[in-house]
């Protein structure tokens, strides 16, 4: 059997103690890794004065982690420059925020080829290769320009935008050619598949074949949805945990006579924190009653706060959060309850299990984990209710959750007067079916999926490397399974 080889830019196994700490996507991956018994790798999360390419091995867990370090500049023009201050941004719908800067896109793309050049020499060939997101885009182009004909599938977990937005990118046509050098790219959702495919069809000509396959750049590949999962059924097991009882016991302890909603985000703009805390405000402006009964519980743990935009995100949440309490609280009672810390995973899923309602209101996301979690963590005779934006890839999936605009103050609002005052049948039916569909599609599933359709017809492909002079580039015709 293939090997299979995780390439992410962070890379974050199980350490096989105190696993509750660990995401549930590092532990899916983990794994396959195991079942493979493959390789993953990536960036140490350490910066060196000058790029050495020196390989890291270690074994955590059965899996095999290969890392390298990455130089100052690297750090600052490829992942606070180009990830963090231009694709994803842009990919998040907010042009005001994307820098176009040409060292960003210079960095990004040195430090694509370091990482080639660093992971070559761990290559086998029967190997098949997983590239994990934005940061890594131009990756598989690299491992062509050195001679590379595995098959390489890539998984974009963030959405893939609207071709008029790609285009404000300076150097939009060589990034998504890159993209084509994959013998099989994932999205989230149908939605960026065909938002990908508009790109290729109305700015550089492409086609699709008959057999479903897009070709363009004298390239071709396959594209497809593959919407990420949550370990569901080890969440559902974890909310009656130890850690998970004592967390539910607290919160309900203190929210004696009071409703409780959650909100669980990382700090950042494509979240729509503002929005949410502005929808409160409104429900606590239109419902007298509820002053005093109802709190949001929102847990942010700060992120990429190097980066200008997500201090500004902060100092206006924190400008925010006071105007509210300022205005609604009592001697005994705060509306927002605001935590920038992280959880391990069995005392979020106690949080999840004691909230009658989650806020989950991103103004873009790929998918959303969180909206999903908290499905998982309700017990089955009285469970909570999701509130979901439309704009999460996560709504296409989860129908009966309430779904919002959040950029509309009154529809937050709304929601949550429903939601407080649902009755139980609806609760429980709306439940079922919400979880039917998050334990049918986890995150096993979705890493099946996409190996199985990156596996497929190996033996049809008429692959070739790219030349190691990269400036002519041959056509390629790359076969590639999976649902289109
Ligand atoms: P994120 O933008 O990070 O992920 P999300 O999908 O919600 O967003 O995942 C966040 C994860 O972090 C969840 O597992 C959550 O439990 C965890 N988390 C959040 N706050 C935490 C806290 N305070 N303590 C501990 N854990 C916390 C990106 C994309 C998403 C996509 C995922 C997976 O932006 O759209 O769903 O990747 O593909």
């Amino acid at each position: 059997m293939s090997r299979l080889i995780v390439v992410s830019n962070r890379v974050n196994p199980p350490t096989g103690k105190g696993e509750e700490s660990v995401g549930g996507l590092a532990m899916a991956l983990a794994a396959a890794l195991r079942e493979y018994s493959g390789i993953w790798f990536g960036w140490s999360g350490k910066t060196t004065t000058e790029f050495t390419g020196q390989l890291n091995m270690q074994k955590a867990d059965g899996v095999t982690v290969a890392t390298v370090d990455l130089e100052e500049g690297d750090y600052q023009e490829y992942y606070n420059g180009y990830a963090n201050k231009t694709l994803w941004p842009l990919f998040h719908y907010r042009v005001d925020l994307t820098a176009y800067d040409r060292s960003f896109g210079e960095g990004y793309d040195r430090v694509n080829k370091r990482f080639a050049e660093t992971l070559l020499p761990l290559i086998e060939p029967d190997d098949m290769i997983w590239v994990h997101d934005y940061h890594l885009i131009p990756m598989a182009r690299e491992l062509r320009r050195l001679g590379v004909t595995n098959r390489i599938g890539f998984f974009l977990h963030i959405p893939w935008p609207a071709h008029q937005l790609v285009v404000t990118l300076p150097r939009h046509r060589p990034l998504v050619e890159a993209m084509f050098h994959y013998d099989l790219i994932g999205f989230q959702t149908e939605e960026s598949v065909q938002a990908f495919e508009g790109y290729v069809f109305n700015e550089v000509g492409g086609e699709r074949t008959e057999d479903g396959r897009l070709t363009a750049f004298g390239l071709s590949t396959q594209a497809g949805a593959f919407p990420i999962g949550i370990d569901a059924e080890d969440f559902a097991r974890i909310k009656d945990s130890f850690r998970a009882s004592r967390v539910y016991d607290r919160l309900m302890a203190h929210s004696v006579f009071r409703k409780m909603i959650v909100g669980v985000d990382r700090l950042d703009y494509s979240k729509g924190l503002e929005e949410r805390l502005i929808g409160f405000e409104r429900f606590l402006h239109d419902n007298e009653d509820a002053r005093r009964e109802v709190m949001l519980l929102q847990i942010a743990p700060v992120s990429r706060d190097e980066v200008e935009a997500y201090q500004d995100l902060r100092a206006r949440l924190d400008g925010l959060i006071g105007r509210i309490n300022g205005e609604y609280a009592d001697m005994d009672y705060n509306p927002i309850r605001y935590l920038n810390r992280s959880y391990r995973r069995d005392e979020l899923a106690g949080v999840y299990r004691a909230s009658k309602a989650a806020l989950v209101t991103p103004l873009r996301d790929g998918m959303n984990l969180v909206a999903k979690e908290y499905v998982a963590s309700q017990t089955p005779d009285d469970p909570g209710v999701l509130i979901l934006s439309r704009f999460a890839g996560a709504a296409r999936q989860l129908k009966e959750a309430l779904i919002i605009n959040p950029n509309s103050p009154e529809e937050i609002s709304d929601a949550l007067t429903r939601a407080l005052s649902m009755d139980l049948a609806d609760r429980k039916r709306r439940w079922e079916a919400l979880m039917d569909n998050v334990t049918r599609h986890d995150v096993t599933a979705w890493r099946d999926d996409f190996v199985a359709a990156l596996r497929e017809p190996a033996h049809t492909s008429t692959k070739e490397a790219l030349p190691k002079a990269a400036n002519a580039t041959p056509a390629l015709t790359v076969r590639a399974g999976g649902r289109g």
